[in-house]
Parts: structure tokens; sequence; C-alpha cells
């Protein structure tokens, strides 16, 4: 088990049950510190996690009070990371989907390219719904667009390791990014800040209802806010063309 003191794990939780308990251990045994932000979940999970930490030192668990949406739980991890001075958090969801064994991998790579994000590209197995795996081709084909081709492999998962700064600096700026838009805007908002993905294969697993699966997404809800997300996109995208050319074609295309 590695001890660090510039990357910690952040977990954003919501309502997910036994499921963050469980991420939280699997994610402890392999990497420290590992923190998770109860996002003004209803269903007991703080007071088990806040129990857990009492014993735990290497767990921290941050309650908000009301539902605010993944992005801005992450966005408070973030804020007291770099407050606490770590410079890179790799963000894991808490319902159990990303491969808590393949955290050292993901580290590992950050700190070779600490001025990247390494960005999970999923591998579906047979658990993972068709909609899901398909609908994402038309998130990832805008943020292809959206960055000129820059190399994002997946817009919308959410195991990653970002640099701590550029990702407070993007969001702060912006009161978008706090729910469900967080994951594909904010790649794609890095990359036009000059931070590079890494891209990095990870299996994901769907674990139906009976095995404590949990998902808050939501097909009309969810995907009316990414459209939203992909108009403002594109609107910036016009705006930082000539930037965006330039540097692709300085870089040899
Ligand atoms: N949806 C949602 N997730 C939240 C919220 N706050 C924190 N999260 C966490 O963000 C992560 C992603 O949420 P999910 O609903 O699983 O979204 P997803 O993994 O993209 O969707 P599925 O592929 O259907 O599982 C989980 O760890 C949630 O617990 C919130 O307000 N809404
Ligand atoms: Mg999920």
């Amino acid at each position: 088990m590695a001890r660090s003191h510039s990357h910690l794990v952040l977990i954003p939780s919501y309502n997910t049950g036994p499921k963050v308990v469980e991420t939280a251990r699997l994610a402890l045994a392999v990497w420290q510190p590992v923190w998770v932000v109860v996002d003004g979940s209803t269903d007991g999970t703080a007071e088990t996690l806040q129990a857990l930490a009492a014993n735990t030192p290497e767990l921290r668990v941050f309650v908000l009070p009301h539902n605010r949406g993944k992005g801005a739980a992450v966005l408070h991890g973030l804020q007291q990371a770099d407050a606490a001075g770590y410079t890179h958090v790799l963000t894991m969801d808490a319902d159990g989907q990303h491969p808590a064994a393949m955290i050292p991998e993901f580290m590992s790579v950050s700190q070779k390219n600490p001025l990247a994000a390494v960005l999970g590209k999923p591998v579906f197995d047979a658990s993972a719904p068709a909609l899901r795996v398909n609908g994402r081709k038309v998130s990832n084909w805008w943020a292809n667009l959206e960055t000129l081709g820059a190399g994002i492999g997946d817009s919308l998962f959410g195991f990653r390791v970002y640099p701590v700064r550029p990702l407070r600096r993007i969001m702060e700026r912006s009161p978008w990014m706090r729910r469900f838009d967080f994951d594909p805007e904010v790649a794609v908002r890095l990359c036009w800040l000059g931070v590079k993905p890494v891209n990095l294969d990870s299996p994901v697993r769907y674990f139906s209802a009976a095995e404590g699966g949990v998902s808050h997404f939501r097909y009309l809800r969810d995907n009316t806010l990414l459209t939203w997300m992909h108009i403002r996109l594109m609107c910036g995208f016009v705006l930082r063309l000539p930037l965006l050319l330039w540097r692709k074609f300085a870089a040899g295309g």
C-alpha cells in the first residue's frame, strides 16, 4: 500500500449505500490517503463512513449538508486538497464501478506526467447497459471536435487523475460543471488550457440492484444537460479556434 503526500484518492458519493464503504476500503488497501465527499446523502452512509474514519487516520470524510451534484462535491474536495498541499487527485465513483486495483498504476502515470490529466478509458464487459456504452459515443465525438482531436479517449468516464490547480481554476471560473456535466466539460476545458490527456484503459463493472448497484443517471434529464453543455462548449470552441489551430500546427498537426 502506497502513502502519498502529493496524490490522494477523492470519492464523491451520493446515496450509494454500502458500495461507498466498500469502495473506500478497497481504495485504502492500495493507496492512502482517501477522501470521501458525501454529497447530501440521506442513506446513512455519512455516519458509517465517519465511524470508519474515526479508526482510520488516512480516511477523511467531508459531509455536505445538501445535495449539490458530483462536480460540486469534487470541487469541495479539490479546494480542501489544495489547502492541504496536495497537487493531484484521483477521482473515482462511489458505486464500485471503477477498479480500485488500478489506482497505483493511474497514480504512477500521473507522477511521471505531472502536467497531464490521466483519463481512464472504459473497457466494458457484458454487465454494461448498451445505452450507456453506445450513448457516450455522441459525447466523445463532440469532445473530439471541441478539442480538435487533442486525444480525449472517453469524455464521460470518471476514473481520472487531475492536476489540482488547473482543475480548480477552470471550475471556479464557471457556474457549470457541478453535476453530470462535470466529467466531459472539464476534460475539454483542460485541453483548452493546455493540459494534455493521457489515456489509460480501465475495466468497468456494472452491478445489478441485487448486488448493490446504484446509478443516479437519468436519461432525459442528464442528456438534456449534456446537450446544453456541448452547445456551450461549441461557442467556446469557435472563440478559441484560432488558438487551437495554431497549437495544432505548431505541434506538427
Ligand atoms: N449522479 C450523481 N452522482 C453524484 C452526485 N453527487 C455525487 N455523485 C457521485 O458521482 C458518481 C457518479 O454518479 P453515477 O450516478 O454513478 O453516474 P455514472 O457512473 O456516470 O452513471 P452510470 O454509468 O449509470 O453508473 C458516483 O460516485 C456518485 O455517488 C449527484 O448529485 N448526482
Ligand atoms: Mg456510476
